[in-house]
């Protein structure tokens, strides 16, 4: 028995001390439902991280919610940005995301969505500034341009949204940008053409609005709405070939993934697969064809947040496949498109709340967890 005991006692051990080792390393495999594997190297923590954003496979910027931009390198070290304009920060707001211009390479523009006040912090808006990013030991913001506002200002810190997305290369939106507005939590503004919240946004590169936006009859602010009837969409990006896909966050549990399309009336908050906090029902899209149904939904919640379909060559098995963040799910959600329809098939958790993804020319996953002290992390198919 007591040799049992101490083999017993030897190989927890043998874990305890190869747990300690791990986190030492700052390095982890990760087995995922269907029993892919992926192998995480930490580079570097981060205070309530929201976005981040691959300049190249060298250098990324990464925004924390209180107000600080990071430039960061492959080897994780990290330098403030200066003169990024000062942030409304509570709740869910604060600094948001960032994005690169198309040709950065050229013009060193970045576009930086945040939360800002008016009457003394009372009600709050999001809005997106361009600016030119100098790079070096002391990188620097400057020629700060506003390009886009959440109309009305309201109060609150919840649903700003404001992720963003530049259109790709070779398509029609080549160099307009799309921008999430959130509910701001007031959900009927999400119907109405005189706000522009509960909407997508779609601008040129300067802030103006294309003459080929689909609302042009339904007032000034409408002719810069691509969609409508959104709550809080959290992930917005590109798949090859040009389809535009998000996920949305759904209220008690019927999270979306939808595809976007232009002109279309996404439902919120007249329809939703999930059901209010307060337990109240409401009708699924499918009682109304007025309403683009998601073409996936979660119930229980899988709280989504960033999104990126993966190319690259690291696992090349999963060319095509949509990747979420899960925030209450704590996992890297992977999704497969079987002619064009999503279905998910496996998730990798680590017990951490996934915040945003991107993926690198080479195939490199990049993931920044959220909370306090969170990692930036590196995947990739082996050590
Ligand atoms: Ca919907």
């Amino acid at each position: 028995m007591k040799l049992k005991f101490n083999l017993v006692g030897a190989i927890f051990l043998a874990l305890f001390l190869g747990g300690v080792l791990a986190n030492n390393l700052h390095a982890k495999q990760i087995i995922g439902t269907r029993g892919s594997k992926i192998f995480g190297e930490v580079l570097a923590t981060f205070d309530k991280p929201w976005a981040l954003s691959l300049i190249n496979d060298g250098t990324m910027l990464i925004t924390t919610k209180n107000g600080t931009l990071w430039l960061v390198d492959a080897s994780g070290v990290k330098k403030p940005v200066g003169n990024v304009p000062e942030v409304s920060f509570g709740g869910q707001g604060g600094l948001g995301d960032v994005i690169i211009h198309p040709e950065f390479d050229k013009n060193r523009l970045i576009y930086i969505s945040y939360v800002s006040s008016d009457n003394f912090g009372l009600t709050k808006f999001a809005k997106v500034i361009r600016a030119k990013l100098t790079i070096s030991d002391t990188p620097i913001l400057t020629g700060i341009t506003d390009i886009w506002q959440q109309i009305p200002a309201t109060r609150g810190s919840g649903h700003f949204s404001h992720k963003m997305v530049f259109g790709p290369a070779g398509s029609d939106y080549e160099r307009d940008i799309f921008i999430i507005s959130g509910d701001r939590q007031k959900m009927y503004p999400a119907q109405r053409w005189d706000t522009n919240l509960g909407k997508i946004i779609r601008l040129t590169e300067d802030g103006k609005v294309p003459k080929d936006n689909p609302f042009q009859n339904k007032g000034l602010l409408a002719k810069s709405f691509w969609t409508l009837g959104h709550r809080n969409v959290l992930g917005i990006a590109f798949r090859k070939g040009g389809q535009l896909w998000s996920t949305e966050m759904g209220p008690k549990d019927g999270d979306e993934l939808n595809l976007i399309q232009k002109g279309a009336n996404y439902g919120w908050p007249i329809v939703s697969e999930g059901s209010h906090y307060s337990g109240i029902k409401i009708p699924s899209h499918k009682t109304s064809t007025e309403f683009q149904a998601p073409a996936l939904f979660w119930i229980p919640t899988i709280a989504p947040s960033g999104l990126a379909f993966y190319e690259g060559a690291e696992f090349p098995t999963w060319n095509g496949n949509a990747l979420i963040g899960g925030l209450r799910s704590r996992a890297l959600i992977r999704i497969e498109f079987n002619n064009d329809k999503p279905e998910e098939v496996e998730r990798f958790s680590w017990s951490k709340r996934v915040r945003d993804i991107e993926i690198g020319k080479d195939g490199v996953i990049w993931v920044i967890e959220d909370g306090d002290n969170a990692s930036l992390i590196k995947f990739l198919k082996s050590p």
